[in-house]
């Protein structure tokens, strides 16, 4: 019932949601209410986690401790950039007292990037106090509504890549525009959305989208993070199709600690290297 409503108020005739979720929003933002989580991102070639997404949790007693509930109250009580931006403090802190090896990939949403308030200097601020460099983030372009200015997007995009960032294009295949955006960012990484990972290892459709895919990435220099990755099928036939980057449940889950080396039977299964089950043929 509550994902109705929130999917409700994501349509044009929504109504303001109840006050209490705005009176909880602010408390959260004000307080140490937000928690960071690490979910791994996994090598294929070596078995390796080369980086982790940082997500994040409203408190745990809460309605909006779920993401989607959390963002769906920022939203409507207009509070997105500050909750984004409070979520980026949280995360750059929490990756590194955790110590934790190889990447962070930072969810930044289009929107704030481009925003005349957003001020780079106080996230590289952040970061230099908690001891992190550009080189260790990947900026996790996450689309939740269309994308008004390429060209003014693609200068942003590009003073941070100067400064040493990676870009990230989250979720291809399911936001808005997408394809357009990878073509006008030629960003470093693009993750694949869960909708083509999943019953991929069954379905020829799938297969076929990403060998295009690895293709086009091949051609722009970008490399395939696959996503949702839930089951062995799965994951090795993406495997077998030749991407080299993943990431899921089956390969490790988001948590407050998460794992610092995958499972040794993902391990040997990666190494065996199983080609795709007999696919459905394309209707
Ligand atoms: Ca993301
Ligand atoms: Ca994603």
């Amino acid at each position: 019932m509550l994902a109705d409503l929130i999917l409700a108020s994501y349509a044009p005739t929504a109504v303001r949601p109840p006050a209490p979720w705005c009176a909880d929003l602010a408390a959260i933002l004000a307080g140490p209410d937000l928690h960071a989580v690490f979910q791994p991102i996994v090598d294929f070639a070596d078995a390796r986690i080369v980086g982790y997404e940082g997500l994040i949790r409203g408190p745990s007693d809460s309605a909006l401790h779920s993401p989607l509930n959390l963002f769906a109250a920022a939203e409507q009580c207009q509070q997105l950039l500050a909750l984004e931006r409070a979520c980026r403090q949280v995360t750059l802190r929490r990756f590194a007292e955790l110590r934790l090896q190889g990447a962070l990939f930072l969810n930044i949403s289009p929107q704030a990037l481009l925003d005349p308030a957003f001020r780079p200097g106080e996230t590289l601020g952040w970061m230099r106090a908690a001891g992190l460099s550009p080189e260790q983030v990947v900026i996790e372009l996450t689309e939740t509504r269309p994308v008004g200015d390429y060209a003014l997007l693609r200068e942003a995009t590009a003073h941070y890549r100067d400064m040493g960032f990676r870009i990230a294009l989250d979720d291809l295949g399911e936001g808005f525009s997408n394809l357009r955006l990878w073509s006008e960012l030629r960003p470093d990484y693009v993750k694949l959305d869960k909708y083509f990972t999943q019953g991929i290892a069954s379905d020829a459709a799938k297969q076929q989208f990403v060998r295009s895919i690895q293709a086009i990435a091949h051609a722009t220099g970008a490399q395939v993070i696959a996503e949702g990755i839930e089951t062995a099928d799965d994951l090795a036939c993406l495997n077998g199709l030749g991407l080299g980057l993943g990431q899921g449940y089956h390969l490790g889950r988001p948590l407050a600690q998460p794992a610092r080396a995958l499972d040794e039977g993902v391990t040997a299964a990666l190494a065996a290297f199983s080609p795709c089950h007999a696919a459905h043929p394309w209707p």
